[in-house]
């Protein structure tokens, strides 16, 4: 199995000359081949390839290109402020180098590298962890995933998500060039650029199925697809029966996790229930623990999950119990039928906004790097359209709002900043002095 190539329509030989379109600029799979050939060949030797995720083909040629020298690829989010930037560097050892897409390089055969990608992911507290995943997870789970989504070369898949996480990247992109479904990638994921593509398949985050639920053309123009797929958060089964009455389509929701890769779904041939994330893939064992009236931790085993954290072997045994399944975190139901339902999370330092998963801590120790910072506690608050929207409350003077918000933007991303920043005198503490988060006034 390791030694079968993961991109396999990329060896068919397609030669549609548009397989791929990325941001509104196309190329054809031995284009791509030539592009990713040539990083391929500046890449080998080095330790792992970093790549500046944009939404474009020089994205997806660079990791084509890492994946075919064998070298880990390591993407890094563009908005990615310094101190992440520096850490993601820092941790992987990974190297920058340039990519032009009119580089072209023959280079045949994907050697048996094991990491195909290590990507970078948030925990309650401290910085992002380098998630090491193999060739074997991801061609197990893009397999699964064909199988449950009855998805094939003649689809075309649209998305407009980003490039370094396992959503955008594993699934959109890598799931594209191993089922040989066209790709129109968006660039962003906006409602009017998803009915303008007119494709088979569709991906999106919760968010970006309520942004096209509310956009009532853009909705309506979806009618024509097979599948609507929704992923990486809760989706509100009000968008779910919005996404019904005007596209004629019930969303087919499934579960995730970078370190699991997809593990449960509902199927393009089953019921699809509003709350609820249907039944596990192939290969996929899942169970409850400590449940209480049927509800507990969700803990899996399969051959999706990953190899480990990089260099942090006691937060990856952390990460299984004693015999050995994966603890999610995530508090799930499993229906009388099998349905799996994600009823909420473990910790509520792990925030969903948007999609994106952040640490509650991390957010925290970008505040308190501000110097009119003293003390600083973040929260997801419920949010109708990022499900959860950052909150930040600081203890600090002589500061405003919104340059606490462009402070952590700058420093960790865009999409980690606080969007709403509320001052106090004091935070709520407990007799030991510990933050008390559910004492916080409410939002
Ligand atoms: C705002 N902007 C700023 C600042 N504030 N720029 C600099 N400094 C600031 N302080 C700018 C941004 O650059 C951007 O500019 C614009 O404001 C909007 O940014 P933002 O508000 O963050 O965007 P949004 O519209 O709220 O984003 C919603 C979104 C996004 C598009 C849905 O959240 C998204 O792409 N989510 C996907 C996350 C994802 O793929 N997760 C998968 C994880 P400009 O407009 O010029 O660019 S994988 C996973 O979960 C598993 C495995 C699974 O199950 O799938
Ligand atoms: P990430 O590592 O960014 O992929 O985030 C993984 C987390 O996203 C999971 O642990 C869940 O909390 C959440 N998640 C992903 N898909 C779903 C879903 N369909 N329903 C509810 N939560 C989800």
């Amino acid at each position: 199995m390791p030694d079968a190539p993961l991109l396999t329509a990329l060896d068919a030989g397609d030669d549609r000359a548009d397989a791929l379109t990325v941001d509104g600029r196309s190329c054809g799979y031995q284009e791509l081949l030539g592009a990713a050939g040539a990083v391929a060949r500046r890449a080998a030797g080095t330790k792992a390839l970093a790549v500046e995720a944009t939404a474009s083909l020089e994205t997806v040629a660079a990791v084509v290109g890492g994946l075919l020298a064998g070298v880990p690829v390591v993407p890094i989010a563009p908005d990615a402020g310094a101190e992440e930037r520096a850490h993601v560097l820092r941790d992987s050892g990974a190297e920058v180098l340039p990519v032009d897409f009119a580089e072209r390089a023959d280079h045949r055969g994907e050697p048996a590298g094991d990491t195909a990608l290590i990507l970078y992911t948030s925990g309650t507290t401290g910085p992002p962890k380098g998630v090491l995943i193999s060739r074997a997870a991801i061609a197990a789970d893009l397999d699964a995933l064909a199988t449950a989504w009855e998805w094939t070369a003649d689809d075309t898949l649209v998305h407009g998500l980003p490039l370094f996480h396992v959503h955008g990247l594993v699934l959109g992109v890598l799931g594209a060039l191993r089922t040989g479904s066209r790709l129109v990638h968006t660039g962003r994921p906006l409602p009017a650029a998803y009915a303008a593509a007119r494709g088979s398949l569709y991906f999106g985050v919760p968010t970006v199925w309520h942004r096209v639920a509310q956009d009532e053309a853009a909705a309506r123009a979806l009618s024509g697809a097979r599948l609507l797929v929704s992923g990486s958060a809760p989706l509100p089964a009000p968008v779910f029966h919005a996404l019904h009455a005007l596209t004629g389509h019930e969303p087919v929701e499934r579960y995730g996790m970078t370190e699991t890769l997809i593990t449960v779904s509902a199927r393009a041939a089953g019921e699809r229930r509003p709350g609820a994330v249907g039944t596990p893939l192939t290969g996929v064992s899942t169970r409850i623990a400590d449940a209480v009236d049927g509800v507990g931790e969700l803990q899996l085993k399969g051959p999706t999950l990953f190899d480990g954290y990089l260099g942090r072997p006691e937060a990856t045994a952390a990460a299984y119990t004693d015999d050995g399944w994966f603890r999610t975190g995530d508090i799930a139901s499993i229906d009388p039928d099998g349905t799996h339902r994600i009823v909420g999370r473990a910790s509520t330092d792990l925030i969903k906004s948007g999609g994106y998963r952040i640490g509650a801590g991390e957010v925290e120790n970008a505040l308190l790097a501000h110097p009119a910072v003293r003390e600083a506690a973040v929260v997801g608050a419920p949010h109708a359209d990022l499900g959860q929207q950052i909150v930040a409350y600081v203890v600090a003077t002589g500061v405003s709002e919104r340059e606490l918000t462009d402070f952590v933007a700058a420093r960790l991303s865009v999409h980690k900043r606080p969007r709403e920043v509320r001052f106090l005198a004091a935070l709520p503490r407990n007799a030991m002095g510990k933050p008390q988060k559910r004492l916080l006034p409410p939002i």
